[in-house]
C-alpha cells in the first residue's frame, strides 16, 4: 500500500530504542561462543520460541539474560552497529539511544568498557552516513537510588558524549519520585531527562515524572490518556511522547493494534512519536511499527506526516539541526 512504502521512504528518527533490546538472537549466539559463555537456551529456534511476554517483567527477565553475553568493548561496538546498519538501510536519518549500564557493571562489566564500544559505533555512523545520533544513559528503577548514584559517578569522565538520562525498567512499585534526587543531580550537570513513565505504571507516575523530576520527555506515556488533567498538563508543556507500538503489543499493554491510541494521542494534540524499544525482542525495526499502525489503526497521510515531524521537534537535535530535518 501507498502509505507504507511512503513510511518506509521518508526520514525518521528514533527517540526510544535500548541498544541491549537490539540483541538479535543470532548475533548473541555468535558472542557468547565466542566470549565462551553458556546461554540458558540451545538454540536460537529456542530462544526465539520463548519470545512470548505477558507483561514488562516477563520480557525484562528475557533481555537481562540476553545482554549476560556482552563482555568486551568489541561486543558492545558489534551490537551498536549492527543496529545502525539495519536502520540506515529504512532511513533513519537521527538516534537517541538508550543503554544500561548497570545491566552490565552488576555483572563486573565496566562502565568504560561499555560507553566506549557504544559511543564509537555511533560515531562511525556520524562519520559514514551522516547519521546524527545521541546517547542516553539510563537507571534501572528496580535498583536503589543510590545505585543510581554510583553509575552516575562513573559517568563522570564521559559526560560529553551523554546527552540524557533516562529511567527504565520494572516500573510498577518504583515510582520516579524514587529517584527524584538523583535526578536533580543529573539537571544540574545540564544533561537533558526523561523517563518511562506510563507504560504499566498508574497516571500518578506520569505526574511524578513531569513535576518532580521535570522531564523533557516522556517514554511510552499510554496510561496518561486515562487522565484528562494530566493529558491537558503534557499538552500545555509542550511534552514528547516516544510511543512504541510492537511493544505495546508484545507487552500486552494493548491488545489489538486495532486498539491502539496513537491516533487518540494525536487528535488529543499530543506530540506523539514512532519508535521501537527492543526490536530484537517485539518483532520489529521502525518500519515495521510504522507499518503495524498503518495496517492496524488506520492512520492516514497527515497522521503519518505529523508523527515523523513530531520524531523531529521532539529530538534533542539543537533548532538547527533540527531545521535541516523538516
Ligand atoms: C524496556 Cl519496554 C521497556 N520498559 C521498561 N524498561 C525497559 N528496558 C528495556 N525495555
Ligand atoms: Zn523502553
Amino acid at each position: 500500500d501507498t502509505l507504507i512504502t511512503l513510511a518506509k521512504q521518508m526520514p525518521k528518527t528514533e527517540l526510544h530504542l535500548h541498544i541491549e533490546g537490539t540483541f538479535e538472537p543470532e548475533q548473541m549466539f555468535a558472542i557468547a561462543q565466542r566470549n565462551k559463555v553458556e546461554l540458558t537456551y540451545q538454540t536460537v529456534e529456542a530462544l526465539k520460541a520463548a519470545y512470548q511476554f505477558n507483561n514488562l517483567q516477563d520480557f525484562l527477565d528475557l533481555y537481562y539474560q540476553g545482554m549476560s553475553v556482552l563482555l568486551h568493548e568489541v561486543d558492545f561496538y558489534d551490537l551498536t552497529m549492527a543496529y545502525l546498519e539495519k536502520v540506515n538501510d529504512e532511513n533513519v536519518v537521527h538516534v537517541e539511544i538508550f543503554f544500561d549500564p548497570q545491566g552490565h557493571t552488576e555483572r563486573g562489566v565496566p562502565f568504560d568498557t561499555q560507553i566506549k564500544g557504544i559511543y564509537r559505533a555511533l560515531q562511525d555512523a556520524e562519520k559514514k552516513w551522516g547519521m546524527t545520533t545521541r546517547l542516553i544513559m539510563s537507571f534501572l528503577r528496580h535498583l536503589s537510588e543510590e545505585s543510581a548514584f554510583e553509575t552516575l559517578a562513573a559517568a563522570k569522565p564521559y559526560l560529553d558524549w551523554i546527552d540524557g538520562i533516562g529511567l527504565d525498567s520494572s516500573e510498577l512499585g518504583h515510582p520516579p519520585e524514587k529517584f527524584l534526587r538523583v535526578f536533580q543531580a543529573c539537571k544540574d550537570l545540564g544533561l537533558k531527562v526523561t523517563a518511562h513513565a506510563g507504560e504499566e505504571g498508574p497516571p500518578e507516575y506520569v505526574w511524578q515524572a513531569i513535576e518532580q523530576i521535570h522531564v523533557d520527555r516522556i517514554d511510552h506515556g499510554n496510561r496518561a490518556l486515562e487522565d484528562e488533567k494530566l493529558v491537558e498538563t503534557i499538552r500545555q508543556k509542550n511534552l514528547t511522547l516516544t510511543v512504541c507500538p510492537l511493544s505495546n503489543l508484545k507487552l500486552c499493554v494493548v491488545n489489538d493494534m486495532t486498539h491502539h491510541p496513537i491516533k487518540r494521542m494525536l487528535a488529543l494534540g499530543l506530540n506523539a512519536t514512532v519508535n521501537s524499544d527492543d526490536p530484537a525482542y517485539f518483532g520489529g525495526y521502525m518500519n515495521d511499527n510504522y507499518s503495524a499502525l498503518i495496517k492496524g489503526t488506520g492512520i492516514n497521510k497527515a497522521e503519518l506526516y505529523q508523527l515523523a515531524q513530531n520524531g523531529i521537534t521532539g529530538s534533542w537535535m539543537n533548532k538547527e539541526q533540527q531545521q535541516n530535518h523538516l
